[in-house]
């Protein structure tokens, strides 16, 4: 990781931890399980990326602030539930012991619920801030609230795990790239362009820089699932083999998935580049997730 990113995500840990509730109470097994979880180090890509797209578009409020903490503790939510034996079945992520282990299934599953559900609470603070301004806000809201659902994240994972042990093609393997991890780094830029009061035009070119950073980013994640080893991914390699998932490798070969991440990543460096607007930082970061090694 260059320096800038290094300086970047910490700046990104100091926010979205100032945002993690403090439990003294009956029920402080969920905050430690939410604490654990948020605090286990991840790459913060989605906040980054959603943080860079508001200063693309000029944005320098704090109205952002809490839609970091929210989108990342959507994301810990869905790894947290992906980790669990119904699921996964991973005993490791991002380089400790899934929740699950530490604190048991029963724990494991309310961490999750309550960092979704929390994730809501924090993101509607933002109408108490100086200078919100309620329609971006309302905007953003939605995006949160959609992209992760039903028609997103969760429809993706449902695809997925119907289609587990199946042959695939590679229209429903498209499928499931895009809206189970695509759809998360779509609501993270779209939500950074909206909050900054980007036009709409823009929020849709956004969208779509977003789309083919989601393609490349979990082409990627198969690709060291098979490259990596467990002490650089933090997580165990060889899982979508061990889970009989269909792969961009198992149906496209390693060459090609290479080739495939270079793909969608010119693409979104294009879109970016077609814009009025300019963010050097937003740029190498893009570039630098499709030589990412965890
Ligand atoms: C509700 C039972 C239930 C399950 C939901 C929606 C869901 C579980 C899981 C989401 C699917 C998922 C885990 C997609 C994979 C996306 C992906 C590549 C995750 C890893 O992201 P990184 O590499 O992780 O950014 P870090 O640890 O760096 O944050």
């Amino acid at each position: 990781m260059n320096n800038g990113i290094e300086k970047e995500v910490s700046d990104i840990e100091k926010i979205i931890y100032s945002y993690l509730p403090e439990g003294r109470t009956e029920q402080k097994v969920i905050f430690d399980a939410m604490d654990y979880t948020m605090k286990a180090g991840g790459k913060r890509v989605r906040p980054m990326l959603m943080l860079e797209t508001y200063k693309l578009f000029g944005g320098t409020e704090n109205v952002i602030n809490p839609f970091l903490a929210a989108i990342e503790m959507i994301h810990t939510y869905s790894l947290i539930h992906d980790d669990l034996p119904a699921l996964d079945n991973d005993d490791y992520r991002r380089g400790r012991k899934t929740a699950h282990i530490v604190f048991g299934e029963d724990m494991a599953i309310l961490a999750g619920d309550a960092l979704l559900n929390y994730a809501f609470e924090v993101a509607t603070t933002a109408f108490e801030l100086e200078n919100a301004n309620y329609i971006q806000v309302g905007k953003a809201l939605r995006t949160l609230a959609r992209k992760p659902g039903i028609y997103g994240m969760i429809g993706g994972q449902v695809v997925d795990v119907k289609l587990t042990d199946k042959q695939i093609t590679k229209e429903q393997l498209d499928f499931i790239f895009r809206l189970k991890t695509g759809a998360l780094i779509e609501a993270s830029m779209v939500i950074g362009a909206q909050l900054a009061g980007a036009p709409d035009e823009n929020v849709n070119i956004v969208e779509q820089i977003a789309k083919n950073i989601g393609m490349a980013f979990q082409i990627q994640d198969d690709i060291l699932d098979v490259t990596s080893t467990i002490q650089i991914l933090g997580k165990p390699i060889h899982s979508d083999e061990k889970n009989d998932k269909t792969t961009y490798i198992t149906l496209y070969g390693i060459e090609k998935a290479r080739e495939d991440v270079e793909y969608y990543s010119s693409k979104a460096i294009e879109l970016i580049d077609s814009l009025e607007y300019t963010n050097d930082f937003l740029r190498e970061l893009i570039i630098s997730l499709i030589s990412r090694e965890k």
